[in-house]
């Protein structure tokens, strides 16, 4: 039990221990867990007031008992600077999940820093500087004074232009409603800032801008819609692993035929023939296998179509629906754009030949240019033509008795991140329109998600769109200061390797200078780097939780905390709001990321004038938060002032749905279950677009040229056992012992052709760098495709990915092709590792 855990045996939550409201961190789905904690003399006692679950204990439970708890889930951590065991748990009670844990919302607890089980022991404590060739702890009032006089000297003397941000854009863990707010209001009302760019991409702008162009946001459903509809479909995502208790508490007990009499009660009228589910990857996923289980095959349909040509199968799928006539003409007359018949049609500029990424028109204009056969998709996407007639008629046919099939499509990075993503995004959205399936029950057009949300700031306008490509303004050697929140370019970028070789080059040059400098006063050590800036070197400050390789490179580094360690508020992928309580001092010297912004403003505004800049300083005001209530209380709550931290803390794991529309008798928050239910979308004049987008081949600069040099297709994605970039799997163990390096799928054959057995590390090579990975042999690869981890830190597949982006400056992470070779017999970190297939059968 206490494997690699320092833990012997858990204690019992005793009945007085105290409970908080927690929410997951990681991933969108945002499941409720309680976070326990209680004084570390004591525990509680078998019997059922000795224990927080009110049940004997002494008896054997029932399987499905919530009434205990595994090493993971456990910690000593320290509050109030006292150590104090500490329990997250799963939320029996959470719609969200009904008690259902994730493996990796289950490592919780022993991914805080503990100083008696050692866990996390790379947290940052304090704020670090460079000085005499090393980090040297510091004060915050040292640190930030640094920070401050480099990027006032900058600002004043070159522009906002050259100071460059990298910043969270999410809720949970790093983000939140107080740090978004925090962090936004520095770079956008104190400053303008437009040189800015999001963790994981390298301009800062939506991935989904095509939806919310056409009216409507992109979660725009509840999750209860996933247990409702008569057909799923899972578009470039991979539910099982990724967003995995909406996948289990929502999806499969849909497919399951459990959730038929709750149909049954809201739908009385309908046929509820059992759900079916279509997924559209190259690659078969453990996602597929779990629904075939759930399911039966015969109720899930897979479609391996070629990489990123999904907007060719969109288009098809949408003429066949609308030649078939299973579109709802009433809903597109009376809830989308009609053309006046007095005028031309509302986009005539359109074709293959036009460079703009699409066209918001109706929906006469948009089948007439999205017209596309089934021969034809099946041609271009590598998949049987029935295959796609199928998935037509299981998205739109009616049902037997003649009502409309109620159709929830979910879509998530397969899409975002690949060819045509603006189109793409838009042709998805069509299906759904056409089919009248936004705002209804068991319907939607959702991203599947990421992190949760947590988005609050103040206009962002000036930003631009296209947004400016930060990475390769850097790479050009622009920008003098880089202000980096919670974000890892070293792992989550595109080129990679070429970003790593300037970066760590412009960085250096300051390091130098500041070297040269020791010694010298405060004065000299700013102006020897702002001297090193103007021949081309980068001020750098990383405001992180840990030292990662960012942080080594940078010249200060700033400590913040993490969810559990501060009050934060986010919401999830069906909108739903909740305040996840602070159970845990952060580590150290460490603060909330908002707290951390406000420093800065207070110093900025401080040296400004001390500068002469006083009408500068002055817009460096409004800080004086005390706590992340306080930032919460300046930046949501002026907006929506019934969303309190005492009314979510009394809503709890449930909160409320966003946006919030009053308050009930009881004090509760009332919220809103599915948007555009009264088929008024998010335009001026409430009516939604049809996005005319005709499919025009691999557009992405460089990306047809690579398919045709290198053999192998490096598909590339998310595991269920990690989480992002690593930054907490890597001290890690239960993490790292499955997967020292990250994995690389391969065929069988493909393998033996290069000479590789299971677990054998290979480099993977194009023009755009290389990187390395694991081999392991599947079976349901396609020979020629393989599907790498991305994120790691022992292999980066970012290096291999191409600069290329789309008009609106999306990366295109997943269409990679590149050539293989062994470097390495199995390592002896990966000699225990087992190679078996990751499906099951029941
Ligand atoms: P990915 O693995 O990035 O995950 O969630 P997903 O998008 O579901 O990609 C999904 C699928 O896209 C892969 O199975 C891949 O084979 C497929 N794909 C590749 N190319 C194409 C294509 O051309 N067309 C289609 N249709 N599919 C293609 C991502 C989500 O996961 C995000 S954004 C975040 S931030 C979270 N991260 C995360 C994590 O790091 N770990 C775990 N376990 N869960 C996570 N959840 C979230
Ligand atoms: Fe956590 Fe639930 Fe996702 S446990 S990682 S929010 S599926």
């Amino acid at each position: 039990m206490a494997y690699k855990r320092q833990i012997d045996r858990l204690p019992i939550i005793p009945a007085d221990a105290t409970e908080h409201n927690a929410v997951c961190h990681y991933c969108i789905v945002g499941c409720g867990y309680k976070a326990y904690t209680w004084p570390i003399n004591r525990q509680g006692g078998t019997a059922p007031d000795q224990n927080k679950f009110g049940v004997d204990l002494s008896e054997q439970q029932f399987q499905d008992t919530e009434a205990w708890y595994s090493p993971s889930m456990y910690n000593i951590v320290q509050q109030d600077g006292r150590d104090v065991h500490l329990v997250v748990k799963p939320d029996v009670d959470c719609v969200v999940n009904s008690g259902l844990a994730s493996v990796r919302g289950a490592r919780m607890a022993e991914n805080h820093p503990s100083a008696i089980t050692g866990t996390q022991q790379h947290r940052l404590t304090d704020p670090l500087v460079w000085r005499y060739g090393s980090y040297q702890p510091t004060s915050w009032d040292d640190a930030y004074d640094l920070v401050a006089r480099v990027t006032s000297r900058i600002i004043v003397e070159n522009g906002e232009d050259d100071l460059i941000v990298s910043m969270f854009d999410h809720g949970g863990s790093g983000g939140g409603y107080e740090n978004t707010w925090g962090t936004g209001k520095l770079y956008f009302e104190s400053m303008k800032v437009k040189n800015v760019r999001i963790h994981n991409r390298p301009a800062y702008n939506s991935e989904v801008h095509a939806t919310r162009d056409m009216g409507i946001g992109e979660l725009n459903n509840a999750y209860e819609d996933a247990g409702l509809a008569d057909t799923l479909v899972a578009w470039g995502c991979n539910p099982l692993e990724c967003q995995t208790n909406y996948f289990l508490n929502h999806w499969v007990p849909n497919l399951q035929g459990i959730t038929q009499s709750r149909k049954e009660e809201l739908m009385p009228d309908e046929a509820h023939p059992p759900a079916r589910v279509i997924f559209v990857d190259p690659r078969r996923t453990v996602s597929v296998n779990a629904a075939e289980q759930a399911a039966g095959p015969e109720n899930v349909l897979h479609l391996p179509i070629n990489s990123g040509t999904d907007l060719a199968l969109a288009n098809a799928i949408f003429t066949h629906i609308v030649d078939q006539g299973w579109h709802d003409t009433d809903f597109i007359e009376s809830h989308t754009l009609r053309e006046a018949e007095d005028r031309p049609p509302l986009f005539p500029a359109r074709g293959a030949a036009d460079g703009r990424p699409g066209h918001l028109s109706s929906f006469e204009d948009a089948i007439d240019a999205n017209r596309m056969s089934l021969d034809e998709a099946a041609e271009i996407c590598g998949v049987p033509a029935e295959d796609i007639r199928t998935a037509a008629e299981w998205i739109a046919q009616p049902k037997e008795e003649g009502s409309r099939r109620r159709t929830m499509i979910g879509y998530e990075k397969g899409i975002i991140w690949g060819n045509d993503n603006y189109r793409t995004n838009g042709a998805l959205v069509n299906i759904s329109l056409a089919t009248s399936n936004i705002g209804q029950m068991g319907g939607g057009c959702v991203r599947m998600g990421g992190h949760q949300e947590g988005y609050v700031r103040p206009d962002e306008s000036h930003v631009g769109r296209p947004a400016a490509y930060v990475d390769q303004l850097l790479i050009n050697g622009e920008g003098g200061v880089h202000h980096i929140w919670d974000c890892n370019q070293y792992r989550t970028t595109l080129n990679a390797a070429e970003f790593k070789r300037v970066w760590n080059r412009r960085t250096n040059m300051v390091k130098d200078a500041m070297d040269a400098a020791a010694g010298g006063t405060r004065e000299e050590l700013v102006d020897a780097i702002v001297g090193a800036i103007q021949e081309g070197g980068l001020f750098a400050v990383n405001v992180e939780i840990i030292h990662n390789e960012m942080g080594k490179q940078a010249h200060v580094v700033l400590p913040s905390a993490q969810q559990g360690e501060m009050n934060l508020t986010s919401m999830n992928g069906e909108r739903r709001m909740r305040l996840a309580e602070k159970y845990m001092d952060p580590p150290g010297n460490a603060k909330p990321d908002c707290l951390i912004a406000a420093g800065i403003a207070q110093n900025m505004e401080r040296v400004l004038r001390e500068m002469g800049f006083d009408a500068y300083a002055d817009q460096f005001t409004g800080y004086d938060w005390q706590t992340e209530e306080d930032a919460f209380i300046d930046g949501y709550q002026s907006r929506h002032p019934d969303v309190t931290y005492d009314r979510l803390r009394v809503m709890g794991t449930n909160g409320f749905q966003e946006p919030p529309q009053g308050v009930d008798d009881a004090g509760h928050i009332i919220g809103t279950e599915r948007l555009y239910s009264d088929g008024t979308f998010s335009t001026d004049d409430g009516r939604a677009r049809f996005m005319a987008g005709p499919w025009r081949g691999q557009v992405t600069p460089g990306k047809a040229v690579e398919m045709g040099t290198y053999p192998f297709f490096i598909n590339n994605g998310r595991s269920n056992l990690n989480w992002q970039s690593w930054f907490l799997d890597q001290e890690n163990d239960f993490v790292l012992d499955r997967w020292p390096y990250p994995f690389i799928e391969m065929h069988p054959d493909d393998m033996a052709a290069k000479g590789v057995t299971a677990g054998d590390v290979v480099e993977v090579f194009n023009d755009n760098g290389a990187t390395q990975a694991m081999a392991y042999p599947t079976d349901t690869a396609k020979p020629g495709e393989t599907f790498m981890l991305f994120g790691s830190p022992r292999g980066t597949q970012g290096n291999i990915v191409g600069p290329g982006v789309n008009e609106l400056v999306i990366p295109v992470y997943k269409q990679t092709w590149a050539d293989i070779r062994k470097i390495s017999d199995t390592p002896m970190v990966a000699r225990g590792i087992s190679f078996k297939s990751k499906e099951y059968a029941v």
